[in-house]
């Protein structure tokens, strides 16, 4: 359970943000910010108490606000963007983070070591991180440390394609997990309930579990059908403008749960 959200409202400067494929043409800014202000709405729906933090300027990508930290009941991380133009977003999430935890179970990771949260997967006691473009071994040694020193485990899937790791695969809970691309056929995902999602719809596999609702994005008929046929109560939000920079659902967020609230 969830009983709060971050999100960053998006920049102007969006239209200049980073993407893997500049044929999808850029965002449109006017339609960024309703699309954004629907995904606002559909975690309220979803029972949490969302934070809005301010439009960052100089930081074309800064509204993909889950790749500066990592949220859990007990600790929070602040990790290190692994692209230069966006390694000093951190700076602007760390008041927030201390407003809701204490400051002994904040951890910092910085240097040379990268980390990106869209390669971060927990389920339960158990993280999952990607080794990626963006995440890199040292930055996976260091959050090692931290997170087995809560009593957590690490298990690395290391990435050829994707962005990240959520790019990619995303749990649902109840052993559900919804994967696609390089992750099929994987042995660390061995164990869990797969619902493959066509390659015609990979982007969709980024779905968002919030409480007791599924948050799948709009226009993917197969996925949307398949979340439902679990049993979850679903929302769909149109993410199109943040697609056209790699962005997708859990990007666009920080779900967690908040001891100070
Ligand atoms: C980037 O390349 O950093 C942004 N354009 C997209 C970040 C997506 N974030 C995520 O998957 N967690």
């Amino acid at each position: 359970m969830f009983n709060s959200t971050i999100v960053r409202k998006p920049a102007e400067s969006l239209v200049n943000g980073i993407t893997s494929n500049p044929t999808l043409g850029k965002p449109n800014y006017e339609l960024a910010l309703q699309q954004h202000a629907h995904y606002v709405n559909a975690l309220k729906e979803a029972g949490t108490n969302v934070t809005i933090l301010n439009q960052l300027e100089e930081f074309p990508d800064s509204c993909f606000v889950e790749d500066v930290a990592v949220l859990t009941d007990e600790f929070a991380i602040i990790t290190n963007p692994g692209i230069d133009s966006r390694e000093n977003e951190t700076a602007y999430i760390k008041d927030t983070i201390n407003s809701h935890y204490q400051e002994e179970h904040i951890h910092i990771i910085s240097g040379t070591s990268t980390i990106d949260g869209g390669d971060v997967m927990q389920i339960e006691k158990t993280f999952y991180i990607g080794e990626s473009d963006r995440t890199n071994q040292a930055g996976i040694a260091d959050f090692k440390k931290i997170i087995e020193s809560y009593g957590y485990q690490l298990i690395i899937v290391a990435l050829e394609e994707m962005l990240h790791l959520k790019t990619g695969v995303n749990y649902l809970g109840d052993n559900n997990l919804l994967i696609t691309g390089e992750f099929l056929g994987k042995e660390e995902f061995r164990n869990f309930n797969q619902v493959e999602i066509p390659e015609a719809e990979a982007y969709a596999a980024n779905c968002i579990r919030v409480n007791e609702f599924v948050i799948v994005p709009e226009g993917y008929p197969v996925t949307l059908n398949a979340v439902k046929q679990l049993g979850y109560p679903t929302i769909t939000v149109d993410t199109s403008e943040f697609k056209k920079l790699d962005g997708g659902l859990s990007c666009l967020s920080l779900r967690f749960n908040s001891q100070k609230q």
